[in-house]
């Protein structure tokens, strides 16, 4: 029975993608690797470390630890400066009334994402209290796929994996879900998470029962 909704952040509550790719973009220039808007689907849902390596490595380029701390550091300068403006106004089509769906509904709501700066994004919009727990960068050492950051979030609700799902809008994610034996919900298409249990569009008009019954008889469920 499901009792836990497990939500990422990046792509799934905000769209800050753009935001990395335009910090990304910065330090890519500088080291004059060309990064373009579709190589950042390779960066979602894996850590800012990582991000940086994948960078490189489509530059056929390498760097000592220490010169790859340096430019994660400067790219997420960077990355504050767009996200410090960020308002309510950012959050996407119908998460709000889900959420509040899920809460009117007796379901445990936590947030578990690889960002380092989930906390401080949740602030801007605004959208920390309705969390039962939060997961983030800060409180995971191992990036998704592992699926650390989504054991810990079920963890915290004091519930068990199996009575959890995910929605998660990269392929990283929904694989760390299916790790921690969580059903995903893709926030996209299939072309783009094969793996996803079910896809959604966006959350407007999105009725949470509804959707955790079609899941839960049917788990090979197409978009609803
Ligand atoms: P930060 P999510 C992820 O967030 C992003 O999808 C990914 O692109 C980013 O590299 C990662 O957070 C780390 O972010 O640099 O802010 O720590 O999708 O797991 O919410
Ligand atoms: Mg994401």
């Amino acid at each position: 029975m499901i009792k836990g909704l497990l939500f990422d952040l990046d792509g799934v509550i905000v769209d800050t993608a753009k935001y990395h790719y335009l910090a990304w973009k910065q330090i890519a220039d500088e080291l004059k690797i060309d990064f373009k808007l579709k190589d950042n689907e390779l960066l979602k849902g894996v850590s800012r470390e990582r991000s940086f390596e994948i960078i490189l490595e489509l530059g056929d380029r390498k760097m000592s630890r220490e010169e790859r701390n340096e430019y994660c550091r400067r790219k997420n300068i960077i990355y504050l400066e767009y996200i410090n403006k960020m308002t309510e106004e950012e959050i996407l089509p119908g998460v709000n009334e889900f959420i509040s769906d899920a809460k009117k509904n007796a379901y445990k709501v936590a947030l578990g994402s690889a960002s380092k700066n989930a906390s401080i994004i949740l602030t801007k919009i605004k959208l920390k209290d309705p969390f039962d727990a939060i997961i983030d960068g800060e409180k995971v050492s191992e990036a998704k796929p592992n699926p650390e950051v989504f054991t810990k979030c079920a963890c915290a609700l004091g519930l068990k994996n199996e009575e959890c799902i995910v929605f998660e809008d990269s392929a990283a994610g929904i694989q760390a879900a299916h790790n921690a034996n969580m059903l995903a919900v893709g926030i996209g298409t299939k072309e783009n998470l094969p793996k996803a249990d079910m896809h959604l569009y966006e959350f407007e008009g999105i009725n949470v029962q509804k959707l955790i019954d079609i899941l839960g008889e049917n788990p090979e469920a197409d978009t609803i």
